[in-house]
């Protein structure tokens, strides 16, 4: 054996040294990551996007200090399906949750289990919305179902079931905060997902936005009036009507006894027990604000209904719809302020990755709806806003066609680890460095959830900046071509114009594509129509 040189000793020592100083070299700048979701938030009640309908300073200061993403979409258009995608980086029909109906497969391998793994402190506050609990979370307190916007219900992960009184939004935001000071590990980096239930239905603001909200007047969408020719037979069957299809009592806040006074019949089975389930539980000075505010509403409506055509009505109830769900949206704003204050009182602020998104986009009246589900722009399109410090130049836009889908590998990829090769998004950070070429030019979505609530058929389609072609099927077999530069609001579909005919030959093969790529198929289709229909049989 050759005798032990000191220099070898030397060698080693100055290796461990640098091995040592890198691993914490590296831990010290991966990035904690914020992750702000909120329910059915539409891109256009968030004033970066556009102030025709409110001002959402908070939320607008991350624009301000990162980048605005303008032609950000979903894979599929509905609450839990959404959560899915974005915890696994992969499409419905490969992580299974294709609707609300069916819970969660946890075998699904999520990016929050895989920064865990790594080292991350992981926590989750909110709405998930998925039949069972989160993997991969050193911390949850979660929403059961929907929740509730006052009194919530939560399903914590060390202390049971916890009934709190208060107002959800508020009080998600005091346990974002709450373990943001008490219980992060400065060792570690963190993610947060800070998850609000609003804007979602029923839209019920906090007491303090009561008033504001419902004295003002907000512009009316153009296609507020849509008849939905021009399109589909999906269009036209969908029940999300404004006037139509939302529930008097639960939605636009006629109470009970009004509704029978005036001989107003319930929309749906469950109009009024939607009240009775939203407003019905608040405690009593809760009651007595909402009361203070909605019972002139109330009396006024009495007043004005008998004289009031279905024109004047979609009106009103347009106004009423506008004034709740964007008054609710007033307390994720200020939320989110609050967080981000303290991430600036804490020197956090530099080394935070904060998205602020939402599971989908939602319909503000336009072609007369409420709700999503379509992939047509207002619920296929969704708010995005990203603030990296150091990474994202301030103030600046991106328009590429970025997709839910992609959350996980960037994540991934910014906290330094390799994504799973089966993850099917594409990663944000070259965008974020201002970095636009070789990104996708074309988008795949699938909806599911039919025959369900708002009767949205089932539909596939491909998405480009210039077109978008979709096909409905199940009960249906039909077809639709937008022209989306000429036809901004989706009114003529031109997939039998024969001007088109080469545009329909080119992206019928590109949507063929795609489905091969994501490994889609026809099969597929029809093995989620079968447990659809078994799940009915039983
Ligand atoms: C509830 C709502 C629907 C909504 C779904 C899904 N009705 O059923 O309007 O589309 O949730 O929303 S309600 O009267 O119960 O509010 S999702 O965001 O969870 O996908
Ligand atoms: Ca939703």
């Amino acid at each position: 054996m050759k005798p032990f040189k000191f220099s070898h000793l030397f060698l080693i020592a100055m290796g461990i040294f640098t091995i040592f100083s890198c691993s914490e070299k590296s831990k010290r700048e991966r990035p904690n990551i914020l992750f702000i979701m909120a329910d059915d938030h539409a891109y256009q009640a968030i004033s970066a996007y556009s102030n025709k309908l409110m001002e959402t300073p908070e939320i607008d200061r991350l624009a301000t200090e990162g980048m605005l993403f303008t032609n950000a979409c979903v894979t599929n258009s509905i609450c839990a399906p959404s959560r899915a995608v974005i915890l696994t980086g992969k499409h419905s029909h490969i992580n299974g949750k294709i609707d609300n109906r069916f819970p969660f497969d946890t075998t699904n391998v999520t990016f929050p289990q895989i920064l865990r793994r790594h080292g991350y402190q992981t926590a989750l506050f909110g709405k998930l919305h998925f039949g069972n609990n989160p993997k991969g979370f050193d911390q949850f307190k979660i929403l059961p179902g929907q929740g509730h916007y006052y009194n919530p219900e939560f399903i914590t992960k060390y202390e049971g079931r916890i009934k709190l009184e208060g107002y959800t939004t508020d009080i998600i935001t005091d346990m974002t905060l709450d373990w943001l000071e008490e219980e992060r590990d400065p060792e570690k980096p963190f993610l947060l997902m800070y998850l609000h239930k609003a804007p979602h239905r029923e839209w019920l603001p906090a007491p303090r936005h009561y008033k504001k909200f419902t004295k003002m007047t907000f512009p009316e969408p153009e296609t507020l009036f849509d008849d939905y020719e021009g399109r589909g037979t999906a269009a036209k069957t969908a029940e999300m009507n404004i006037l139509k299809h939302m529930n008097w009592a639960g939605d636009s806040k006629i109470y009970p006894e009004v509704m029978d006074e005036l001989g107003i019949p319930e929309t749906s089975n469950w109009d009024k027990k939607a009240f009775m389930r939203t407003v019905g539980r608040m405690n009593k000075v809760q009651r007595a604000k909402w009361d203070e505010v909605y019972g002139p509403i109330n009396e006024e409506f009495k007043k004005k209904y008998p004289d009031m055509s279905e024109e004047d009505l979609m009106r009103w109830r347009y106004q009423r719809y506008m004034q709740d769900y964007l008054g609710s949206i007033a307390a994720v704003d200020e939320g989110v302020g609050r967080v981000l204050d303290y991430l600036d009182r804490a020197g956090l602020r530099e080394n935070t990755i904060v998205v602020y998104t939402s599971d989908q986009g939602f319909y503000l009246g336009e072609h007369g709806w409420f709700d999503k589900r379509f992939i047509y722009n207002e619920s296929f399109k969704t708010p995005l806003i990203v603030r990296w410090p150091g990474v994202i130049t301030p103030g600046t836009v991106n328009t590429q066609m970025v997709q839910n889908l992609d959350f996980a590998q960037t994540f991934l990829e910014a906290a330094g680890i390799a994504p799973p090769a089966d993850m099917q998004g594409e990663s944000l950070i070259p965008l974020f460095e201002g970095k636009t070429e070789n990104f996708r030019d074309a988008v795949y979505y699938h909806y599911y959830e039919y025959p369900a609530v708002h009767m949205v058929k089932r539909h596939y389609g491909i998405v480009t900046e210039d077109y978008k072609l979709v096909h409905f099927y199940y009960d249906v077999d039909e077809w639709e071509l937008y022209d989306r530069k000429k036809d901004i609001h989706e009114l003529h579909n031109v997939y039998d114009d024969p001007d088109y005919a080469k545009v329909v030959a080119n992206l019928k093969r590109r949507l063929e594509e795609l489905r091969v790529k994501y490994k889609d198929s026809p099969e597929l289709d029809k093995k989620f129509i079968e447990l659809y229909e078994n799940a009915k049989k039983k």
